[in-house]
């Protein structure tokens, strides 16, 4: 039953259908399918779709933008949703996040920023396409427990790797939780460069960010 919806919902964005996605989540919701399945089996999956149908050139960057805003619209009638009851309490820990310089992908790290503050933890969003030097200006002015870099393209992959020793170099990378994320980016590539942490999507990161300030707060330097 909820698998069904589901792949309604994955279809018609998939298809650049705004009306049928809004409609379908709506329905989901009413089924009572947690938001988490709508978010992850429903959209992310309509949008591995759009993708591929882009790979194949059979879409053009006309209809992955309508994509990437049906997606967006869908998340703030869903953001609401997400966040668990945290007022007054206490934020777990601080974290910035941002996609690196020459990338200009945003919904999968909107999409973290927005689970990870559902979770308690507070976080500064600055944004697409900061260089190296940004990035080290505000872990020097906010002082966060995690710093969050998202790549989509294999070419700027790379360019989180100057992020990492822009840190190095202004003495502050052991100040500072790393994890990185995106389409192209994996576990090992995130050793690679020296950062903390790898998270697949947005509730893995949450689990991983948890662990990283448990890992701060015990004074331990040792990589995960
Ligand atoms: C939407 C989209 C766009 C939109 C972006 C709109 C926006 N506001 O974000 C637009 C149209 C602008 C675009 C442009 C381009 N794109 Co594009 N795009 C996509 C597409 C279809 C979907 C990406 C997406 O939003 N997925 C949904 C989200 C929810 O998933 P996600 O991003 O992977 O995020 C999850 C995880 O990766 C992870 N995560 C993400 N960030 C972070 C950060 C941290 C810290 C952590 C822990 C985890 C994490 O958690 C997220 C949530 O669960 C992908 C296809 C794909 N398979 O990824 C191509 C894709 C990424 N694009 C691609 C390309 C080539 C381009 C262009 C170069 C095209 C062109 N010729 O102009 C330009 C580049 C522009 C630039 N300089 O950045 C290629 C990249 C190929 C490669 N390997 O390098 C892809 C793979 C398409 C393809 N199959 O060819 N694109």
């Amino acid at each position: 039953m909820s698998d069904d919806i589901l792949e309604k919902v994955r279809d018609s964005l998939a298809d650049l259908d705004l009306e049928n996605t809004l409609r379908y989540v709506e329905e989901a919701l009413n089924q009572g399918v947690d938001v988490v399945d709508i978010i992850m089996k429903g959209l992310t999956e309509g949008m591995k779709i759009v993708g591929e149908r882009f790979e194949r050139e059979e879409y053009f960057i006309a209809e992955v933008v309508v994509a990437a805003e049906i997606f967006k619209e869908v998340m703030n009638m869903l953001k609401p949703r997400l966040s668990q009851s945290n007022k007054g309490l206490k934020p777990i820990g601080r974290v910035i996040i941002g996609t690196v310089y020459g990338d200009i992908h945003d919904i999968g790290k909107n999409l973290v920023a927005a689970v990870l503050e559902a979770n308690n933890f507070e976080v500064i969003d600055l944004g697409v396409d900061v260089p190296p030097e940004k990035f080290v200006k505000a872990v020097e002015e906010y002082q966060p427990d995690i710093l969050g870099i998202s790549a989509l393209l294999t070419t700027t992959m790379m360019n989180i790797k100057n992020v990492v020793e822009a840190l190095e170099r202004e003495g502050l990378r052991n100040k500072v939780k790393i994890i990185v994320g995106g389409a192209p980016v994996t576990e090992e590539f995130a050793r690679s460069i020296g950062a903390d942490a790898y998270a697949e999507d947005a509730f893995k990161t949450v689990e991983v960010c948890k662990r990283l300030i448990e890992e701060k707060r015990r004074g331990s330097q040792r990589k995960t």
